[in-house]
């Protein structure tokens, strides 16, 4: 029986929806852009069964992906739970048999597998085309492929036993120049290791390059970086151990005392060729673009100070409290012996740690970077549960790095957004000029609706409203029919 008022809070729009969907030719608000051909795929966090603890993070909800799939101004709407060991094993058993976020030694006997966490991947974190293919990914175990058409799940994958790494990360990177994705796992070889792997793919999803190295203290490396020249992967803040696990707590705490750490591994070197930097406390959780002019690297993401993750307790017990991020500019010099990064802050403005651009620019010094935000001058004519973490996010923001300028899209005072994601008007358009497409929770009429916003003027173009409400995203993908064989 899955009843969740006895084991979490979960509740109202945040309840899980437990169901799978499909909607043909759904209703639209507006007009849809012609030039919209292709698929909209996200991936949500949907409980099964309630987890077993309350004060489990929601990072470890069961792995759902949905699509918004284009066609001739109208939209169709698909939604199905990832089928994972994690999945099927929970419905076998019609009950929750696995413990807190990232902890087998919490697991129930029958599925506890401490020399192999990947097992239990939810795998809900990020839908990743890579070669033609569509994956489920999450960054404690192996991708699962999924039927780009039907959403039905292939299997797990682990490149026909070439990638090495127990982990595959939610946040590759494309090379639009060379069509070279690039990859890591971190714990590669099980709990609390120091160990990533990191590969490149070519664009026929072939494993090309590989290298091994340590980190300096094990933490989490939730996204990447890539230039034309060097991958940088940041990391720190957050900490681990086997005696931690070992006593049965999630798998992540805080430590304030920590450096920030940075990895510099040019593109095809070799783990003596890396180059590592060090900064202050620091919470890098996405990243934005990076560059290299020679051996000057470039990166900017949003970056805040100190924790951001309400889940992982303070070493020192300090209580938690939301660091907020600014969208900053890192500078790793490697001409000399430095080992800081300079640090500059773009904008003041506050923004969540979700962060996107016009992709085919990645790799290059890019002129715009899309963001959600809390503008707390608009109205809130809604209630969020009693949850500090939870303002509601009302806006979508383009940033100038150019100009240096803000522009906005209010969603409206009963709405809260998902992630923007970038769609280029055409292939050849120009930078930035495009859609942003994102999802908002309705909390008022408790739906779901894709908003479409027009990413040169910050307007919105039109609305797809679905009968129901979506569990928490957390990352979408556009995929048009060049990327993958859409039917
Ligand atoms: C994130 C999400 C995750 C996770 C680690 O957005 C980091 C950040 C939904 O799962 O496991
Ligand atoms: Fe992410």
């Amino acid at each position: 029986m899955a009843d969740f008022s006895l084991t979490h809070p979960l509740s109202g729009f945040f309840a899980p929806t437990r169901f799978e969907a499909e909607v043909i030719d759904c209703i639209v608000v507006g007009e849809i852009p012609s030039s919209l051909n292709g698929a909209f795929y996200r991936m949500h966090g949907d409980w099964i069964y309630a987890p077993k603890f309350k004060d489990e993070a929601s990072l470890s909800a069961d792995g759902y992906i949905s699509m918004f799939r284009f066609a001739d101004g109208s939209v169709d709407y698909r939604g199905r739970y990832v089928r994972t060991d994690r999945y099927n094993t929970q419905i076998a058993a019609r009950r929750q048999l696995y413990g807190y976020y990232r902890n087998p030694h919490t697991d129930d006997a029958e599925v506890r597998d401490i020399d192999n966490p990947g097992r239990r991947t939810a795998a809900n974190t990020t839908p990743v085309i890579l070669a033609g293919k569509l994956y489920a990914t999450k960054e404690e175990g192996l991708p699962y492929e999924i039927d780009p058409n039907t959403l039905e799940t292939v299997g797990e994958t682990d490149f026909g036993g070439e990638w090495k790494s127990q982990t595959f990360t939610a946040h590759p990177k494309l090379d639009p120049a060379t069509g070279e994705t690039f990859a890591f796992g971190y714990e590669a070889t099980g709990l609390a290791s120091t160990d990533i792997y990191l590969y490149s793919f070519d664009e026929a999803g072939k494993i090309t390059w590989e290298v091994r190295f340590q980190v300096p203290y094990s933490s989490m490396m939730h996204d990447m970086s890539l230039s034309k020249d060097y991958v940088i992967i940041p990391g720190g803040g957050t900490v681990t151990s086997k005696e931690r696990l070992e006593s049965g707590r999630p798998h992540w705490a805080w430590d304030s005392e920590r450096p920030s750490y940075y990895a510099i591994i040019p593109r095809g070197g070799s783990a003596a060729d890396i180059r590592w930097f060090e900064g202050p406390e620091r919470s890098i959780v996405h990243t934005a673009n990076a560059w290299n002019d020679d051996d000057v690297v470039t990166m900017d993401a949003p970056v805040a100070e100190g924790n951001t993750w309400p889940w992982f307790e303070d070493v020192h017990g300090a209580p938690f409290s939301m660091n907020s991020f600014t969208i900053r500019r890192l500078t790793f010099d490697l001409r000399g012996n430095g080992k800081q990064p300079r640090e500059e802050i773009l904008f003041k403005q506050e923004v969540t740690s979700f962060t996107r651009i016009d992709e085919r620019f990645s790799t290059t010094p890019n002129r715009y970077i899309f963001v959600q935000y809390v503008d707390s001058d608009k109205p809130f004519d809604a209630h969020l549960p009693d949850d500090p973490r939870q303002r509601p996010v009302n806006s979508y923001g383009r940033f100038d790095l150019v100009d240096r300028t803000l522009q906005s899209y209010f969603v409206g005072p009963t709405h809260v957004l998902q992630e923007p994601t970038f769609v280029p008007r055409s292939p050849e358009a120009e930078e930035g000029d495009g859609y942003l497409l994102g999802t908002a929770h309705n909390l008022k009429e408790m739906r779901s609706e894709l908003v479409i916003v027009d990413a040169t003027t910050m307007q919105e173009c039109a609305r797809v409203i679905l009968p129901f409400r979506n569990a928490y995203q957390v990352h979408g993908v556009w995929a048009s029919p060049d990327n993958l064989p859409l039917k």
